[in-house]
């Protein structure tokens, strides 16, 4: 740190400066990610009401009162609006909270997970120190039931399916997934870090996608992440529980702060009462009809790529896309060869053993695909001359 500070000009300018090869969620070239580009409104919100912690609970009664609406509005969207719940640092803390508040429940140290689960599934097992069985996926990538069924046993307190996987946007086949853990009294959580901003307005415009969330009875909790698909700043995640109940164990009492006890049922004390305002204040402004236009448009985005990808001979998707993700593959070129060209041409994209994933946020337009495709031809032309 310098002696002396510095002008507020001149930092800004060095930030710049270092911030100059960064790229930008709003650019179109960034097609790795699941992160949208906050909406400007919640931009505004967000900075407007910074300075506010909703760990301090009495403090800040009025955030609280509006995070409850949060997640009503998140369980109503989700078919339980009793449900309880908090808007947390991301997915990987929701999906944390789930197993840890199981964990407690049942003193049990085995979990099931389909092959496909996202990372953060790992790192929580292993700060839990639970046992982690992985079950391998079927030709559509979705969880192999008869091979959950399979690893059961006495050990086991939870089972995890996903509705919009990180590598494909595949969904689970939940509705089995939750007559098994029914039969054998076990904790279902899903994982709808990203499809849960996509999957009940794909549902309203009649595409036939399966049911995922509390709908089903056996379904204990949801991950759901307003800064994925729902145009929130980071951090913005979401965990909802059945109800209040399931998290007992990991409620902690908080007694020396300026109003009396207090709980908690998060992992982060101190907590972004800015994040949980741009949050109500995003689903306010967009409404169910305001996010059903927005998923509408990426899919017909995601049509369109599909089109596109037709008409090329050595290119195709891996699978149908369930919703607004693709992954791409050859049957001719190495897909490291092609992810690794793109990237020079100042592409942001995902890589995967056997595709490249291709996520059409609204920031994905028609013409950014139009490009990608004249891009990603001139890389086969290439690879083809050098064969
Ligand atoms: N569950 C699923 C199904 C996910 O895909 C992710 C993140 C998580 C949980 C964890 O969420 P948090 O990152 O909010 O904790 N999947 C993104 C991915 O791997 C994470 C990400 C987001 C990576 C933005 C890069 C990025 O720019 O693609």
């Amino acid at each position: 740190m310098n002696r002396n500070s510095l002008s507020k000009n001149d930092i800004l300018k060095r930030i710049r400066s270092a911030l100059k090869n960064d790229k930008s969620y709003k650019k179109g070239n960034v097609i790795s990610t699941m992160c949208t580009y906050p909406d400007e409104f919640a931009q505004q919100l967000f900075s407007e009401f910074i300075a506010r912690n909703i760990g301090d609970t009495n403090l800040f009664p009025g955030v609280v009162a509006l995070e409850k609406e949060v997640i009503s509005m998140l369980g109503k969207l989700l078919h339980n609006e009793t449900a309880y719940g908090n808007i947390v640092t991301g997915g990987t803390e929701a999906n944390f909270l789930a197993l840890w508040a199981y964990r407690e429940l049942s003193g049990k140290h085995t979990i099931i997970v389909p092959k496909t689960a996202h990372f953060s599934l790992y790192k929580s097992a292993n700060i839990l120190h639970l046992n982690i069985k992985t079950v391998r996926v079927t030709e559509n990538r979705q969880v192999d039931i008869a091979e959950v069924q399979k690893a059961i046993d006495d050990d086991t307190f939870c089972i995890v399916g996903i509705a919009g996987t990180t590598e494909l946007g595949v969904i689970d086949p939940i509705a089995e997934l939750s007559e098994l853990c029914i039969k054998h009294n076990l904790y279902l959580h899903i994982d709808a870090a990203f499809g849960g901003f996509v999957i009940p307005f794909m549902k309203d415009m009649n595409y036939d996608v399966a049911d995922f969330d509390f709908v089903l009875p056996g379904v204990s909790s949801i991950t759901i992440d307003p800064h994925k698909m729902g145009m929130c700043p980071i951090p913005a995640g979401g965990i909802l529980f059945r109800n209040k109940e399931l998290t007992k164990k990991i409620e902690w009492s908080v007694s020396y702060l300026s109003g009396g006890d207090t709980q908690q049922t998060t992992f982060v004390s101190s907590r972004s009462g800015a994040s949980v305002i741009a949050v109500w204040g995003m689903l306010k402004h967009m409404g169910f009809e305001g996010y059903e236009n927005l998923i509408r448009k990426c899919m017909d985005v995601t049509g369109y790529l599909i089109n596109e990808l037709d008409r090329i001979d050595d290119l195709c998707p891996i699978l149908q896309p369930t919703m607004n993700i693709v992954g791409i593959t050859s049957t001719k070129y190495n897909i490291v060869t092609i992810a690794e060209a793109m990237r020079e041409k100042s592409w942001a994209i995902s890589l995967f053993t056997k595709h490249l994933r291709i996520v059409l946020r609204p920031s994905v337009t028609k013409k950014v695909i139009d490009t990608f495709i004249h891009d990603i031809k001139e890389v086969l032309t290439c690879i083809q001359a050098k064969i």
